[in-house]
């Protein structure tokens, strides 16, 4: 039977591999007969994809607070315009990074207040909450080291940034994962994507079918 109505998000750190999953999965859902609806964040309206070059222009110079309230700002517009509707028709909705991303990279990377950026989630999202959340885990050298070889040594304002904002990063969505289980599928990245997108939908099927 086809899986509808669905909100999946995936997480992770840079180069975790992401957006490979993310096709491999669409694939699979759209051969079983489901409406699928694949967006990414920032981005997947034009104010976010607007807001995604400021975000990730190395020239931006941005408060930590500036950037959260941007970040904030994509996705309650990602939600309102695109996602509610998407799932009220019945579409499976995959997006590439989601709340968690505000609470690993502003709280756990830049230092924020968790408590503030949960605020922020639930301003941009109201009660919506993403019915599985898959965590690609990876050392954040080799993220970087993959997300540097595919942007031929061009990195983004994130992937500049030092080895320890980027293992707060990881350090944070293992807590979040650790908090709520029923919600997080957390698998190693560092398998063949074969391997990785054969366990989550294993656990897609397992949940929604
Ligand atoms: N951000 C975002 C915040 O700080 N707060 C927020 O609230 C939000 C929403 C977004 C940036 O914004 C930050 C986080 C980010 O820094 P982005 O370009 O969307 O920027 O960055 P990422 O989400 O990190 O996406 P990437 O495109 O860099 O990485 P992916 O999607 O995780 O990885 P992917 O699939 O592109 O793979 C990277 C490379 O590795 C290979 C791929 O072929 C590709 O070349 N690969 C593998 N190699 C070996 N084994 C595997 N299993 C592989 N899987 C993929």
């Amino acid at each position: 039977m086809a899986i509808a109505g669905k909100l999946i998000t995936l997480e992770g750190g840079e180069g975790a591999g992401k957006s490979t999953q993310l096709a491999l999965l669409t694939q699979q859902l759209e051969a079983h007969g489901s409406k699928v609806l694949k967006l990414r964040e920032p981005g997947g309206t034009l104010l976010g994809e607007r807001l995604r070059e400021v975000l990730k222009s190395p020239q931006s110079k941005l408060e930590p607070t500036t950037e959260a309230c941007l970040f904030a700002a994509c996705r309650a517009q990602l939600v309102g315009e695109v996602i509610r509707p998407a799932l009220a028709q019945g579409s499976v909705v995959l997006c590439d990074r989601f709340i968690d991303s505000t609470v690993a990279y502003q709280a756990g990377g830049r230092g924020l207040d968790r408590t503030l950026m949960e605020a922020l989630n639930r301003l941009a999202c109201g009660s919506l909450r993403p019915d599985l959340t898959v965590l690609l885990d990876l050392d954040p050298a080799q993220g970087l080291g993959r997300a540097s070889v595919r942007d031929q040594g061009q990195p983004d304002r994130f992937e500049v940034l030092q080895d320890g904002f980027h293992q707060r990063v990881r350090d944070f969505y293992h807590n979040l994962a650790r908090e709520e289980p029923q919600r997080f599928l957390v698998l190693n990245a560092h398998q063949p994507p074969e391997k990785v997108a054969q366990q989550i939908w294993h656990e897609v099927q397992r949940r929604f079918s």
